[in-house]
């Protein structure tokens, strides 16, 4: 493809609308994003299974999107003027689960039912079922498409709210995704930033091997879409490129974000079985641990 290529790779581009984090919010966003794993291992040793892998590869965006950049009210979910979170890839409603919870849009008792008949965590997401669930997602390569309409509503009604997507790298192998990427374009969606979670493997292999769809970058600027490229587990980036949007104007935005599956979980990371983690009483213990130690770096 010829296509001039609007990225920036490590995202550091000048902008007077770039805003920072400062260290005492860093910190608090990774003590969330600790939190939020720990909500993931909760709901593991719930249930005794779930799509970990994904869940924890998104826990870094998800802390920084729900507690540092998204408008929403936990106390009133519907509120018109919220800004709306799409997880295209539903199987990692673990992570969604957890954030939605940290933020109390539920009671964190309500991790405990995971696995459990007539749970109100259903192993893809349910927004009848689940307060903050923006719309029922699972069967992969159609949030896209339904966070374009949203966004294209939200601007004929006036709003200033924004539609952020999460999307998983094996997911673009979706035809429909592209469909949605060439609307989201032509319908010039500045009020929507899509990321793709490019952690590099999908439920049964790498994501290369699989279906391979890169060079992403160049494949989102020829669908007419502003691109950058950054490491998703750096709080820095996701803030200062997910508050920057539009990245160019009369374009939707799309952040590639590399990141490691499962991680946080040392024996998990990268390694393909833990995309659908069945757990063992071992295992858990060596989250526990894992998780523990992350925490030990935290303190002051
Ligand atoms: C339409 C559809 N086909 C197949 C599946 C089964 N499936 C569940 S997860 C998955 C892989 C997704 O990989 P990726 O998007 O990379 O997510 P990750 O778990 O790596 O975050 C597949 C194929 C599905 N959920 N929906
Ligand atoms: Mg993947």
């Amino acid at each position: 493809m010829n296509t001039p290529v609007t990225m920036i790779t490590d995202c550091h581009r000048p902008s007077h609308k770039m805003k920072r984090l400062t260290h005492e919010e860093k910190r608090g966003l990774k003590r969330t994003a600790l939190k939020l794993r720990r909500n993931i291992v909760r709901m593991i040793k719930a249930g005794k299974s779930g799509h970990a892998g994904g869940a924890l590869s998104i826990a870094d965006i998800l802390a920084v999107l729900y507690f540092k950049v998204m408008s929403v009210d936990p106390s009133n979910p519907g509120w018109e003027d919220r800004d709306r979170l799409v997880l295209s890839a539903g199987h990692k409603c673990l992570g969604l689960y957890a954030a939605l919870a940290e933020k109390g849009f539920f009671e964190k008792s309500v991790l405990d039912t995971y696995g459990a008949l007539n749970s109100r965590l259903p192993g893809h997401p349910d927004m009848y079922k689940l307060p903050g669930v923006e719309c029922n997602t699972g069967a992969l390569g159609h949030g896209l498409s339904i966070s374009g309409g949203m966004a294209l509503g939200l601007r004929l009604s006036g709003k200033q709210s924004r539609v952020f997507t999460i999307m998983g790298d094996g997911e673009l192998a979706e035809g429909s995704n592209w469909e949605g990427a060439a609307a989201a374009s032509h319908h010039k969606l500045e009020n929507l930033l899509v990321f793709i979670d490019r952690n590099g493997l999908q439920i049964c292999g790498p994501t290369a091997e699989i279906m391979n769809y890169e060079p992403l970058d160049q494949r989102w600027a020829s669908f007419g879409w502003s691109v950058r490229v950054i490491n998703g587990h750096d709080l820095d980036m996701i803030y200062e490129n997910a508050t920057d949007i539009p990245f160019e104007p009369g374009k939707p935005s799309v952040i590639i974000a590399d990141t490691v599956k499962a991680k946080g979980l040392s024996f998990a990371e990268g390694v393909l079985k833990y995309h659908y983690w069945k757990a063992t009483p071992e295992e858990l213990s060596e989250a526990e641990r894992d998780l523990d130690a992350i925490e030990r770096t935290l303190l002051p």
